[in-house]
């Protein structure tokens, strides 16, 4: 997929989200995929049951996999604007960033809005930089009234409170085909839908590559699937190591799993980064 907007946008980009927590690109994608991607998802809409439980919302219906149910989602997945991005924020902490959920979101009419909260929750510790950064894509127009989402613009900079002011809130309002983008420690829910109509969003989120993925995507995604996947969204999905030697499967990197055979054993090997190579290398030379 071609890039869709200018260097100096996507460093403006960068910026906004550093500042306000949160940045809305329009017209990010074709109406073409969106309307592949749109109905991909009406039909696994359809099946799914309702969510259960208060963070989720029972009034909303979500389900995972989706770069197998709905395969144009892939090209969102891996949007280029979005791996710009995702890079500056997530890539000075980690080897490479991963996937860290897709996720299908429609808010059916009459749903309440969702807990604030921030989707860094999930890794309980004090955090000195960027876990995650999330991209809500919007399949439906999102809007006031249809529960566009809720961001607490800044709140990236004060501890999290479950009860915001509603009026400090900004309503992500934005036509469909658009990326609303925003950090993991920034305070944010689904609103909610006062309308007559659902509102269908797209969650993909990224999280550094060295912590555990809310979507296992390991079982979402087993190698035998994985293996049909073009070889980015093989690796941003975890089937490469995670240097050092972190992730592997039999101390190779997992992309061996991708492969038609398998050997019965397979020698260990290392996956280090260039700077530890040269520390060994250098002990070794000493030790000589
Ligand atoms: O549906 C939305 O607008 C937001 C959903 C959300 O923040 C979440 O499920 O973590
Ligand atoms: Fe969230």
């Amino acid at each position: 997929m071609k890039q869709r907007i200018t260097q100096l946008k996507r460093r403006k980009a960068v910026d906004t989200l550093r500042s306000k927590g949160y940045v809305i690109l329009e017209n990010m994608i074709s109406p073409d995929l969106l309307s592949n991607v749109s109905q991909e998802l009406d039909q696994w809409f359809a099946k799914t049951p309702r969510c259960q439980g208060d963070f989720y919302g029972e009034d909303t219906t979500r389900y995972g996999s989706l770069l197998t149910k709905a395969p144009s989602s892939q090209d969102l997945a891996l949007h280029p604007d979005i791996s710009y991005i995702a890079d500056e924020i997530l890539g000075p902490n980690c080897d490479w960033y991963q996937l860290n959920l897709g996720q299908a979101v429609r808010i059916h009419p009459g749903a309440p809005q969702q807990p604030p909260h921030r989707d860094e929750e999930m890794w309980p510790c004090p955090k000195s930089c960027e876990y995650l950064i999330n991209v809500m894509w919007a399949i439906d127009d999102f809007t006031l009234e249809n529960g566009a989402t809720r961001i607490w613009p800044r709140s990236h900079f004060a501890s999290l409170n479950r009860d915001m002011d509603e009026a400090e809130a900004i309503v992500a309002e934005m036509p469909k085909g658009s990326a609303l983008i925003f950090l993991g420690s920034v305070t944010h829910c689904g609103g909610a839908n006062r309308y007559f109509e659902h509102r269908t969003g797209i969650i993909f989120s990224y999280s550094l590559g060295w912590l555990k993925q809310y979507e296992n995507q390991f079982l979402a995604y087993p190698p035998k699937v994985a293996a049909t996947f073009p070889p980015e969204l093989q690796a941003l999905i975890g089937y490469k190591v995670h240097r050092p030697n972190l992730g592997g499967y039999e101390n190779n990197c997992p992309s061996v799993l991708l492969q038609e055979t398998l050997p019965e054993t397979l020698p260990a090997v290392d996956c280090l980064p260039p700077e530890i190579e040269q520390q060994l290398a250098a002990l070794r030379s000493q030790a000589a």
